[in-house]
């Protein structure tokens, strides 16, 4: 181990953990230039480059479109920002960097790396969609290169060229440089669908932390903020139809999302190769929607009295008016061809308790679960034939007839065999029952996030189960105990967790063993240190995921 630390000391090289053996330092190091989530491919040299970030360029060799011109005047940027605060502070002592022999003396050092060409082989797309191509190849040698035959692919590269760039600083800390190795790349996504779910209906987040949230969605290369815009207790999203839903049903006026709010959403999030869905949860949650419209809700009965309201009224068609007139409206500031309904925790104890809706179901020979598949199956045609819905699990589970593209999410205890039900009857899933961004866990609750994956665990179940049913899963922040104070931090870094599972090679048969379950998180633990940090100095408030270590240049 020594003899290796000797070997590689003095080297723009990744950091080995020998070295750290013999350092008294923090416990967890960053390393330098890991891309996250780890590519499906990647052969590593210890030859390296050094780059002038401020007059490097990014090139379009062959295609190009706004989406691309725009990706590299945002790359460009991160490149000359990522390190300056670093530069600026020429430290003499840097407790972790490699020191490296002057240039001349290196035998692994290549020399200067000028520009990166991009060849996109296919015309632009122009919005990200289901199952779209997300696959590259980068290659940084003499000449550096990114090749994909999709905008998006293109965009994922970007995002990998920019993790492989690190700092070293030599003998003296006098000059610090900004390195990449050469390496080989080739790089696709394992699930289709990789979330986030953004609640923005128990408290409302401000439209920077939705576009802070974006632009760390596209570092972790995740593809879909699910936007669970509204809930019980408030109603943000400002319609033109129906002023009165956020007029009556927003916490305050100010606090809204307006159409140039949502299209801004939208493009900022279409520019990074990430899709926006919409959620309008239905019948459950929708509290909200009641301040407005009182009569679409169901009265609450005990001891003969009303005792408030609950889920919405299924048996009257004013519901279904209002949800199809708005959906109208909605559907045109969501270009997104899936729709999440929701569906999930109706409160059947409410419907049970009201007179009316107690004589519905004597007369129709109906029980409470029966009147929420009803519900679900007249309220999904009214998206419209070329919007395709997602439920939660329960939507599934009362036995609503579901058309083959509707995907079920499934969140609830319980949910191995869920999905093994769900995939025999022969449905597409996507899953988010381990990653529950408010149940908090001290010390690196990242760990249980990062070892869960839904192949794997239905495989050990039952492995008939037509596991290429399950096209992703979805971190999910609820909004009851986050706001703009802490949002960011309750994120990040622990979704990049359920990022890296989402997008890189599935975990072996023998991963929940106990000690192969510990050298997998070892070899992540230094890696999400690192891409941590690198959150922070873009401008990601993103939380320490390890305990006690360091983040040097980070812009808060
Ligand atoms: N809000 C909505 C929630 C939850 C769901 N739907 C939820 C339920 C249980 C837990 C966490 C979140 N807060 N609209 C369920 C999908 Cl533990």
């Amino acid at each position: 181990m020594l003899l290796y630390s000797l070997l590689i000391c003095g080297f723009c090289v990744f950091y080995s953990s020998a070295i750290y053996n013999n350092n008294p330092g923090p416990k967890y190091p960053p390393t330098k230039g890991e891309v996250w989530p780890k590519p499906q491919y990647q052969k590593l040299e210890r030859y390296y480059f050094t780059v002038n970030t401020s007059a490097f360029k990014i090139k379009a060799t062959n295609h190009t479109c706004p989406i691309l011109a725009k990706a590299i005047e945002r790359y460009s940027f991160i490149m000359r920002n990522t390190f300056n605060l670093d530069l600026n502070r020429k430290p003499k002592t840097s407790r972790h960097r490699l020191p490296r022999e002057t240039n001349s003396e290196d035998p692994y050092y290549q020399g200067l790396l000028k520009e990166l060409d991009i060849e996109l082989i296919s015309p632009c797309e122009e919005y990200p969609y289901f199952n779209m191509d997300e696959s590259y190849e980068l290659t940084i040698s003499t000449t550096a290169k990114l090749l994909s035959s999709s905008i998006w692919g293109i965009l994922r590269g970007l995002e990998s060229w920019s993790h492989l760039l690190y700092l070293t600083d030599d003998k003296d800390g006098v000059s610090i440089d900004i390195c990449v190795n050469r390496t080989h790349i080739a790089d696709f996504p394992r699930y289709a669908h990789r979330g986030l779910l953004l609640d923005t209906g128990r408290h409302f987040i401000s439209m920077s932390n939705i576009l802070k949230t974006l632009d760390a969605m596209a570092m972790n290369k995740l593809n879909v903020f699910h936007w669970h815009i509204v809930d019980d207790q408030s109603f943000p999203y400002q319609s033109e139809k129906f002023p009165d839903l956020s007029g009556k049903g927003a916490f305050d006026p100010s606090l809204v999302y307006t159409k140039d709010d949502i299209a801004r959403v939208v493009q900022y999030a279409t520019e990074r190769g990430i899709r926006v869905l919409p959620e309008f949860d239905v019948p459950g949650h929708t509290r909200s929607w009641g301040e407005a419209f009182p009569n679409v809700l169901t009265e609450c009965f005990s001891d003969g009295k009303v005792v408030g309201v609950g889920p919405m009224n299924p048996t009257v068609n004013t519901t279904y008016k209002l949800f199809q007139e708005l959906m109208e409206e909605v559907q045109e500031w969501f270009p997104d061809k899936y729709f999440h309904i929701g569906g999930d925790e109706v409160q059947f104890d409410c419907w049970e308790s009201n007179p009316d809706l107690q004589q519905y179901m004597k007369d129709h020979h109906m029980t409470a679960t029966q009147l929420h598949a009803l519900f679900m199956k007249n309220v999904i045609p009214l998206l419209g034939n070329n919007t395709k819905p997602i439920v939660w699990q329960e939507v599934f589970d009362v036995g609503v007839p579901l058309s083959s593209d509707t995907i079920i999410h499934v969140w609830k205890n319980g949910w191995v065999e869920e999905m093994v039900k769900i995939l025999k009857a022969g449905h597409r899933l996507i899953f988010s029952a381990s990653w529950y961004l408010d149940h908090l866990k001290t010390g690196g609750d990242w760990e249980d996030m990062y070892m869960a994956d839904p192949r794997l665990m239905v495989n050990l179940v039952d492995d008939t189960a037509p596991l290429d049913n399950i096209v992703g899963g979805e971190a999910c922040m609820w909004g009851e105990v986050v706001d703009d104070t802490n949002v960011i931090n309750r994120v990040w870094p622990r979704t990049s967790a359920a990022a890296e599972r989402l997008w890189s090679a599935g975990l072996a048969s023998n991963s929940l063993e106990r000690n192969v379950r510990l050298s997998i998180l070892d070899k992540a633990r230094h890696r999400i240190e690192e891409h941590a940090c690198r959150m922070r100095r873009r401008a990601i408030n993103a939380q320490p995921p390890n305990g006690p270590g360091f983040c040097v240049g980070a812009k808060l």
